[in-house]
This record gives structure tokens, sequence and C-alpha cells, in this order.
């Protein structure tokens, strides 16, 4: 089998996706996702102008060969634009290999691990109220595990409120944004929702809370220890994460288990927080650390530290990335849970798709490949329109980490 030519495709169906297609000599074809939020054009020439020469006549199969030439022979390696880009040829590829071989892509990952790939929604609420009501929302749909996020009393628009019905869309169309910020508000504000919801709904459901790299890391360290009692199942992104050793210092301070990663692009992005056992859950995804070939790395390095998977699930991961998230959640046996926002009926309708959630669990389908299609006629009709995510300043004007 040979690979043809390769077609990178731009639509918005509610929200703008990057989608590469893959053709072979013998009529298979496989999708990639390339969406990088905010940035999704830069990947889209990467691909056309720069990956789809180098596509054709290769063999579809040599996947892991198609990745070191991708990666090594660029000789620029790593960053968002690149990895996004590497990632979308490999998900195709896995997507070619399943289908040529007839058979679901976990399969070919080593088969299942599990039986269903538990995943976790979004509630978020303009009040305290709101949010114990979009939480209870989740429960009554068959959810096991809910993020909270609430707007806090003095910081308009914080981070993770509002947006669509089931979920959260933080990309607005046009220039950026502006949200305010306050980390004495937040810090005053969060143990009491926590509290609250424990107080609410017990500890049979797992909560989740994502701090968005707003935090230094004894701020951190102190909330962390503070939501103690309320046993989250994670704080994620506490401080941004450039600065690797700070995890050693919230470390020091709280047992709250931490997740991190959905913006790292490689293996060298986590090394030293697996390794030395700084985190309890490694956010990278398929689509931006490189696709398949590559996250299977990361988790095979996280195995040994006790680190399990959280991969990254939110509504700019088309449902591309999530099928291919689905089937590696399935297969890697260091599996911890998967961010779970659902997509807009517009999205779904673009991209058929043959996962499906049922009691609190995601399951990628047992059709070849990675059960996954475009429609582009349909996504011809969504043109693509700038946007871009939010700026963050603090209530003195100083940008902050959004
Ligand atoms: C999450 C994320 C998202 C990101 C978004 C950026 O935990 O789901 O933090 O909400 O902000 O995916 O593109
Ligand atoms: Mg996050």
């Amino acid at each position: 089998m040979k690979i043809t030519g390769a077609k990178v495709i731009v639509c918005s169906p509610g929200r703008n996706f990057v989608t590469l297609k893959v053709h072979t000599d013998e009529g298979v074809y496989g999708l990639g996702d390339a969406t990088l939020n905010g940035r999704e054009l830069a990947v889209a020439s990467y691909l056309d102008d720069h990956v789809v020469p180098l596509l054709v006549g290769r063999d579809p199969f040599d996947v892991e060969d198609c990745w070191q030439y991708l990666y090594k022979g660029a000789y620029w390696r790593r960053g968002p634009v690149t990895m996004t880009a590497i990632a979308a040829v490999d998900v195709a590829l896995w997507d070619i290999k399943g289908k040529a071989l007839g058979t679901p892509v976990y399969n070919l990952l080593g088969g299942r691990s599990r039986t269903g790939v538990l995943c976790y929604g979004h509630a978020s609420g303009a009040t305290l109220e709101e949010t114990v009501d979009a939480v209870a929302r989740y429960l009554d749909l068959g959810y096991r595990a809910v993020r909270a996020q609430c707007s806090v009393p003095g910081v308009p628009s914080a981070y993770g409120v509002g947006g669509a019905e089931l979920g959260y869309e933080p990309a607005t169309r046009g220039l950026p944004s502006e949200d305010a910020w306050s980390t004495e508000e937040y810090l005053r504000f969060v143990p009491r929702l926590f509290e609250r919801l424990r107080g609410e709904f017990g500890f049979d459901v797992a909560l989740l809370h994502d701090a968005h790299h707003r935090l230094t890391p004894i701020e951190a360290g102190w909330l962390g220890r503070r939501l103690e009692d309320c046993r989250l199942f994670w704080l994620e992104d506490p401080v941004p994460a450039e600065l690797q050793d700070s995890f050693r210092l919230i470390r020091e301070h709280t047992t709250t288990p931490l997740a991190v990663g959905e913006v790292f692009n490689s293996l060298y992005d986590c090394q030293q927080l697996i390794t030395e056992q700084l985190i309890d859950y490694v956010r990278a995804t398929v689509v931006h650390a490189g696709g398949i070939t590559h996250l299977r790395k990361i988790a095979a390095l996280a195995e040994p530290y006790h680190v399990r998977t959280g991969c990254h699930g939110a509504t700019d991961l088309s449902p591309v990335s999530m099928a291919a998230a689905l089937h590696f959640d399935l297969s890697v046996h260091n599996f911890g849970i998967q961010e779970y926002m659902r997509h807009s009926a517009d999205t779904d309708a673009v991209f058929p798709h043959a996962y499906r959630f049922a009691d609190g669990y995601l399951h990628p389908g047992e059709g070849p490949g990675l059960g996954v299609d475009i429609d582009e006629h349909l996504a011809q009709r969504h043109p693509y329109v700038p946007a871009y995510l939010p700026v963050a300043r603090r209530l003195d004007g100083t940008v902050h980490s959004w």
C-alpha cells in the first residue's frame, strides 16, 4: 500500500478544526486531527507546505518510521505546531492500518485493558448554587466524575465558566477577549465550593478542579492542603509547568493529587515530572503530543512511576482526536481518566463517529480503524473563522497566565 496524497481540511462547525485526510492507492483513507486552538492555520500551513509532499509514495503501515522521519527529519524539534502536525499524520496512519486490517485501532495497541473508559464532564456555574445544580445534572446523566468550576465573587469571567450547554468553549471569534483575575479572591472561594459539593453529594463522585496555570507553587501548596479533606480526584495545572521543579515545592505541602500536561507536546516536557514522581496524572493528548505513537511512549515512561494518564479532551480536540484518545485509553495499562466535553450538534454532524457514552464510561466502538469520519461536503458549509483564546489580566491590569 502507498500513500497517494493528503488533504488538509479546515472547517468551523461552531468552532475551528483542522483535519488531515491521508489517501492511499488501495482506496483506504485515514483521518488525523491537527487542531491547535487559536493558532489553527499555522498547523494547516505546516502540513500543506512542508509535510504532505513528504508523504506521497510512503507505505502507510510504517507508522514508527514515518514518525521518526517527520520528527528527526525536520531538524527543528518539538513545539506545539510541529508536534500537532506530526500527530495528525500519525493518527491518520493508525486509522489506515486499522481499516486495512479490518480491526479497531485498540487491537493494534495491545488490545483492551478494560471494558470502558472512565470520563469526566465539566460542571460550572455563575454562582455556587448554579454549580451545585450543574454537578447534579451530570450525575443524572450517569457521570461518575465531574470537574467543577465556578465564577469567583469579585472576579469577572473566571476560567472554566459558561458557554455551551454541557461544556465550556473558551475560544471566541474575532480578537481575544480579556478576563480579569484575582488569586486572593479565588483562594478564598474554592475551598467553600468543594466543601459545599462534598456536603451535597458525598464522596461517591470523583470531583476534579482546574486551576488553569494561575497559581504560584506556594499558593498551590496551600490550596492543595486546604482541599485535602474534600478528597479531589485531582487538582489540575496548579502552576504553569515551564519550571518543573516548582512541583516539588507543591508536593512538599500537599497530598492532593496533581494533574498537568494538556499543553505538553513531547515526552521531554514531562520526563522530570514523571521520573521524580512530582505528578499523579499526565494530561498530554494524542493531538498535541505527537500522536498515538509518541503518547504511548509517554505512558510507558509513566507506568513504573505510578503516574497515570488523564488525556485532555476539551471541545477544541475534534471527534477524530476523541476517537483516537479512546483507543489509546482502552489499551494502555496505566490509564487514569479521560476528559470528555461534548461537541456541538454541528460538530457531530461534520464528524460522524462510533464512540458512545454509557453509565459514566466511553466506548470507542468495534468498527475498523478509529471509527470516525468527516463529511467534507458539510464541512465546506462551515468555513474557517478567526478565533482566539482569552487573555487574563490581574485586577491592576497586569497580564497573567490565562
Ligand atoms: C481543560 C482545558 C481547556 C483549555 C482549552 C484550551 O482542562 O479542558 O484547560 O479548557 O483551556 O482546551 O484550548
Ligand atoms: Mg485544563
